[in-house]
């Protein structure tokens, strides 16, 4: 398919607040979002992945103080680490994209405009609680009492009382047009647990939302009335829109709007799932396609913090267990959408359980049987047996399977079915032993071979999103070209007679230094 034959795919992660150093929780969201990024192009999809940092606002000028840097200075720092993070994890986005550049600022002024012409917006005063930490206003009836008695955020963030001048959106007449538009797009808003949250939410009442604030200046100023700063998460979810060249509707990339999914913590749903749709409709912009929450990480059964000490740092972590193995444990362990607990322990068993004995062991044993014995070169398919039958169609029915589970995100579920074939290839290899075949019938031992190559070819061509360098050197040892790495390329045999290098291991055992 041609470049512009191609179906497109338009993925976001959030943009994380500059305010402090990337932990485990914001790589994960990016990971999973890679993950499908990867997975879309490997369909041939041609695949717009956003992400970013969110740099204004009360909390990253708080941040920024406390620093002592002024908060341009500080952004570019905090950035750098977020960007820095990215890489790192292996994340292939198309676009970094930061709250700061001009390029978003003037998106942001320009859906002011629309919001404004379209009768949207409107100035009144303010007067409620606001949470710095969370950037976010409640009403007195969603606060909780925290343990001195004071008043929390339903998030556990300290409030403040806020009295000023301020912009309104007129949020409070979206709420049928809302509740219409969830109906008819049940798909909007998942796993159903969140969809239900914000339905409730939304059933419940909307008011108008306060979208500027006249008493700190780290963000946009309002068009036609600079004393206003817009409200940060309007100006934040705008970058959406920035990236894809927003008001240029001739730009390039506009064809990727509306964005196909937006995959966000579950504590920003309501950001995402009310609010933003409701901007868009109002400035006559279509809506995204999907908002998918996934749960959040706690470490060794605590909830991460910087005064427990227990921020996993990622970059860290990948330096002293390599990047594929936390990728992978990352999408293995929880079920997409759960909640889960980070260990040492559980990383470790994973690594040396599943890729290790699995899926090293099944290779390795594979590959270098036919390096001994068949001097390297890759054999040509025999008469089929029933074993042999069965374990092919398995490892074929295997992309449409996982079309399904991507197409959900269940991302723990596509490994599962992967998990199921390299079991089964397991049980093939010691059924059929090629080892003992060589000393009996060595045409039998290269047809075993051969259906062996085919499965690891297959499993490794599908894993190939979570895992991309390890499963990048398991298609080398298989004398897979570069070229041919997609999913369409699986309905190709290899050719019989292909040379394949020396194997090497790929997942050794981790063994916890004393
Ligand atoms: O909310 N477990 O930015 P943020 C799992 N700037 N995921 C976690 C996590 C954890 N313990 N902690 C953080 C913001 N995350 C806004 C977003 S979007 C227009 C603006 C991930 O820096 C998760 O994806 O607080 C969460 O939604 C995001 O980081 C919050 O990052």
């Amino acid at each position: 398919m041609t470049e512009t034959t191609k179906s497109s795919f338009y993925l976001t992660t959030p943009i994380y607040y500059v305010n402090g150093a990337p932990h485990i929780g914001h790589a994960y969201t990016s990971i999973a979002a890679d993950v499908l990024a990867r997975w879309q192009r490997l369909d041939g999809r041609d695949v717009f992945f956003l992400t970013g940092t969110d740099e204004h606002g009360q909390k990253v000028e708080k941040a920024a103080q406390e620093a002592g840097i002024d908060p341009q200075g500080f952004s570019d720092q905090v950035s750098a680490s977020f960007r820095a993070m990215a890489d790192a994890m292996g994340v292939s986005y198309d676009d970094f994209i930061r709250t700061t550049e001009p390029r978003h600022k003037a998106a942001c002024a320009e859906l002011w405009r629309r919001l404004v012409s379209s009768g949207q917006i409107y100035l009144g005063h303010y007067e409620g609680w606001y949470a710095v930490r969370d950037e976010a206003f409640y009403g007195e009836d969603e606060l909780v009492a925290g343990p001195d008695g004071s008043r929390l955020a339903p998030s556990g963030a300290p409030v403040e009382w806020v009295r000023e001048p301020s912009y309104f959106f007129r949020l409070s007449q979206w709420q049928d047009r809302l509740l219409a538009f969830y109906e008819a797009n049940p798909d909007f808003i998942s796993p159903t647990a969140r969809r239900n949250e914000v339905l409730s939410f939304v059933r419940g009442g909307l008011n108008d939302l306060s979208v500027s604030r006249t008493t700190f200046r780290w963000g946009v100023p309002v068009p036609g009335d600079p004393a206003h700063i817009m409200y940060v998460w309007l100006d934040a979810l705008t970058n959406y829109l920035s990236a894809a060249g927003f008001p240029d509707e001739a730009a390039p990339r506009w064809r990727y709007w509306p964005a196909d999914l937006h995959l966000v913590g579950k504590e920003i749903v309501r950001f995402h799932a009310v609010y933003w749709p409701a901007f868009l409709m109002a400035a006559g912009l279509a809506v995204p396609h999907r908002v998918y929450s996934h749960g959040w990480w706690t470490v060794e059964g605590e909830k991460m913090s910087k005064s427990v000490g227990n921020v996993v740092d990622p970059v860290a972590l990948v330096g002293e267990f390599g990047l594929d193995a936390v990728r992978f444990f990352l999408l293995r362990e929880v079920p997409f959408g759960n909640d889960g607990d980070f260990s040492r322990r559980a990383l470790i068993g994973r690594m040396n359980g599943e890729l290790a004995n699995d899926l090293g062991n099944l290779a390795q044993r594979s590959l270098s049987l036919i390096n001994k014995n068949l001097d390297g070169v890759l054999p040509a398919r025999g008469p089929m047996t029933a074993p042999d039958s069965v374990l092919l169609a398995a490892v074929e029915a295997l992309p449409e399977l996982l079309r399904a589970r991507f197409a959900r995100c269940a991302f723990h579920e596509a490994l599962e079915e992967v998990w199921k074939v390299i079991r089964a290839a397991n049980a093939y290899i010691d059924h059929q032993a090629p080892w003992a075949l060589r000393k009996t019938d060595t045409v039998r031992m290269g047809e075993v071979l051969r259906v062996l190559a085919d499965v690891l070819r297959g499993v490794a061509t599908l894993l190939q999103p979570f895992m991309p360098g390890a499963m990048g050197r398991m298609l080398d040892q298989l004398g897979v070209p570069e070229t041919a790495r997609g999913l369409d390329d699986l309905r190709a045999p290899l050719p019989a007679g292909t040379m394949l290098p020396a194997p090497a291991g790929i997942f050794p055992r981790y063994v916890e230094k004393a």
